[in-house]
C-alpha cells in the first residue's frame, strides 16, 4: 500500500506513520517541521520501510501541485491519502477573536485539505482505486463555546467528504471522515500558543483519546476489503460524548 500522510511531524500523523510502517507499505510524510520528517524516516527505515519525506505546508498551492507531481513521477499513483494537516488557534467569543487565527485555520483545515484533495485525486482516478480519509473532528459534528471558526472548518471538512465521496464515486474511490474527540497531541499547545500549563488543563480530569487510538481507527478503515468503505466514523474516548458533554473523575 502506498500511503500519503500530511501532518505527519506530530501527534495523528506521526502516529498514523508508524502504524502503516509494515513490510509492503511505502509512506510518504509530510509536514512543515522537516527536522522532524527525518527523524521519523530515519526511524521508520531502520525496520526496512520505504519512506519518503517532502517539507509541505497544504496552505502552499504550488507547493501541494510540486509533491502531486513527485508522487505522480515516483509512484505513479497513491493508494492511501490521509488528509491530517491541521490545527485550532485560540478559543475565543466571535467578538473577540484573531482574525489572523482565522485566516490560518480557514487557509490549513479547509483549504489546505482541498488543495491536496485536488491535486492527489486524479491519480486515484486515473488508477481507478483509492481512498481519502479525512480528518475531521467532533468540533465538526456539534459546536461549542468559542470554538466558532475551528468548529466551522471542521464542519466544513464533513461537508467536503460528503461531496467527495459523491464526487468520486464512478472511479471507484472510498473516502472516510474520522471524526475525532479530545485527543491528548500537540492539538493543545499549538491552540494555546506554547502555553503549556493552559494546554495540559484540557486534559486535566479525564482520559482522553491517544493519538495511537486514531492510527488504529484509520489503519482499520484502510485495510477493509475493496468493496466495503467506513463513510464516516466519530470516536471519542469514554468519558466524552460530544463536543460539549465530558464526565471528569
Ligand atoms: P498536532 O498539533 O499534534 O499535529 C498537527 C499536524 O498538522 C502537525 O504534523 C503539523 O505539522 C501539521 N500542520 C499544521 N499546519 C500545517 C500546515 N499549514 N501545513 C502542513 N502541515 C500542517 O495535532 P493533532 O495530531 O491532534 O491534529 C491532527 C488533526 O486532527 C488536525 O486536523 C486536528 O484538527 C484534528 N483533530 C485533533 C483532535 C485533538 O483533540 N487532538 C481531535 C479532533 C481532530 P507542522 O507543524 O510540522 O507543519
Ligand atoms: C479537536 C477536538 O474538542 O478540542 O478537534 O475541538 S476539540
Amino acid at each position: 500500500m502506498k500511503v500519503l500522510i500530511t501532518g505527519a511531524t506530530s501527534g495523528f500523523g506521526k502516529a498514523i506513520a508508524e502504524k502503516f510502517a509494515l513490510p509492503g507499505n511505502e509512506l510518504w510524510i509530510t509536514g512543515r517541521r522537516t527536522e522532524r520528517l527525518d527523524a521519523l524516516q530515519q526511524d521508520l527505515q531502520q525496520n526496512g520501510i520505504i519512506v519518503k519525506t517532502t517539507g509541505l505546508d497544504v496552505r502552499d498551492k504550488q507547493s501541494v501541485n510540486a509533491l502531486a507531481a513527485a508522487v505522480e513521477q515516483e509512484w505513479h499513483g497513491v493508494d492511501v491519502l490521509v488528509n491530517n494537516a491541521g490545527l485550532a488557534l485560540g478559543a475565543n467569543s466571535i467578538d473577540e477573536g484573531d482574525t489572523e487565527d482565522w485566516d490560518d485555520m480557514i487557509d490549513t483545515n479547509i483549504k489546505g485539505l482541498l488543495y491536496v484533495t485536488r491535486a492527489i485525486a486524479p491519480l486515484m482516478r486515473r488508477q481507478r482505486s483509492g481512498h481519502i480519509i479525512n480528518i475531521g473532528s467532533t468540533a465538526g459534528k456539534v459546536v461549542y463555546q468559542n470554538g466558532n471558526v475551528y468548529c466551522a472548518t471542521k464542519f466544513a471538512v464533513d461537508a467536503i467528504s460528503q461531496s467527495t465521496r459523491i464526487d468520486l464515486l464512478p472511479h471507484r474511490i472510498k473516502v472516510t471522515s474520522i471524526n475525532p474527540g479530545m485527543a491528548e497531541t500537540e492539538f493543545s499547545l499549538v491552540r494555546f500558543k506554547g502555553d503549556g500549563a493552559k494546554a495540559g488543563q484540557v486534559y486535566n480530569g479525564f482520559e482522553a483519546l491517544r493519538a495511537e487510538d486514531i492510527a488504529d481507527t484509520v489503519y482499520y478503515c484502510a485495510t477493509l476489503p475493496p468493496h466495503v468503505c467506513i463513510n464516516d466514523l466519530t470516536i471519542t474516548c469514554t468519558q466524552q460524548a460530544n463536543s460539549i458533554y465530558k464526565a471528569g473523575n
